[in-house]
């Protein structure tokens, strides 16, 4: 399918769904609920999961649904939740806002982040809109001692802008970064919006190190996320199938190195529930892996889920001897049971 037919795709079946999600009720009975239970996070409306280990604490983070009404997306700041087990969770507030940066729009368009740790700092890669005259999308990185923040800017301007991406999709394809540091310490960003860019940092962690190319993938829409496994190179993203059109789902590719070439490998799980956008955050914790997503499940006081309020969920994810990745389904029950039960 081409480029045009793709957006135009996409366009409507967010209305669709949010038409859809509209009259939706949702679950809610938080007493009832078993710690690791989904969603995980239930104080606020939560998408885009980005998990980083440090020692024996996984640090959540996530965007802020602040939809109201009408309103398709609104957010403005991205929080950090951590736990020691994955059940229980401790919120620390807003881990950075996007007025933080002072070149962005700060006109609601926190989208998906992810946060590394390197050299006993911590980096932040998020997405907002450029002020004029560099429009559109663009990328930023935060800094901090901390992997609760608060992160700062970094650099004082965008480390991606719209004009240093001139091919594929204009004004939004520069968004939802994942950043990847591989076992010899290269750190890689990854980010796209119906093209997926791949560009090696500097060891400063906020300078590109050379040309931004091009990962070719089936169906890739957004959302990607690196990680390796034995030596294996996988990516995660978001996916629409152009053959059966409907929401968003998750496939993978597997490479050999980083810069490919990658081998499109299947769907790790399907369309979340009540969402039309699904997004992957993936991590191995005490020697269990876990996958991240959301789905629109959540009520919280009079807001009833929405495409524009959102809760982030978590599954086990297991492997295959030959490194392939078990499909996952998604469940109320999440992690409060063991693995396999
Ligand atoms: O949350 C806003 C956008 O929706 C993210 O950047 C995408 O990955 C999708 O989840």
């Amino acid at each position: 399918m081409n480029r045009v037919l793709k957006i135009g795709l996409r366009s409507s079946t967010i209305i669709a769904a949010y038409i859809l999600l509209a009259g939706c009720a949702g679950q809610q009975d938080n007493a009832e609920r078993l710690p690791g239970s989904n969603p995980i996070i239930t104080d606020a409306f939560t998408a885009d999961p980005a998990p980083l280990v440090v020692g024996d604490t996984v640090y959540l983070y996530t965007t802020h649904d602040i939809a109201t009404g009408d309103v398709l997306y609104a957010m403005n700041d991205w929080l950090v939740y951590s736990s020691k087990d994955l059940r229980h969770w401790q919120a620390h507030g807003p881990a950075m806002r996007e007025a933080d940066f002072s070149w962005a729009e700060a006109n609601n368009s926190a989208w998906a982040a992810q946060a590394v740790e390197k050299d006993g700092k911590f980096y932040f890669y998020a997405p907002v809109k450029h002020k004029e005259p560099d429009r559109g999308f663009a990328i930023g990185v935060g800094v901090s001692d901390s992997p609760t923040g608060p992160f700062v800017d970094a650099r004082g301007s965008a480390l991606v802008t719209n004009s240093m991406t001139t091919v594929g999709r204009d004004y939004d394809q520069d968004i939802d970064p994942t950043v990847f540091i591989d076992d010899d310490g290269t750190p890689w960003l990854m980010w796209g919006h119906f093209t997926c860019f791949l560009v090696k940092l500097k060891p400063n962690m906020t300078e590109l190190d050379g040309e931004i190319r091009t990962i070719e993938l089936p169906d890739f829409t957004e959302g990607p996320w690196l990680f390796k496994r034995e030596g294996r190179y996988y990516l995660a993203y978001a996916t629409i199938d152009e053959d059966n059109p409907g929401n968003e789902r998750i496939a993978y590719a597997m490479a050999p190195a980083i810069t490919g070439p990658w081998e499109y490998k299947g769907l790790i799980t399907g369309e979340a529930r009540n969402s039309f956008t699904i997004h992957p955050g993936i991590i191995e914790f005490k020697d269990q892996w876990y996958f991240f997503y959301h789905d629109a499940q959540l009520t919280i006081g009079d807001l009833k889920p929405a495409t524009g309020r959102r809760a982030v969920a978590v599954e086990y994810m297991d492997f295959n001897p030959d490194g392939t990745i078990r499909p996952i389904t998604q469940t109320d029950a999440g992690i409060s049971g063991e693995p396999g039960s």
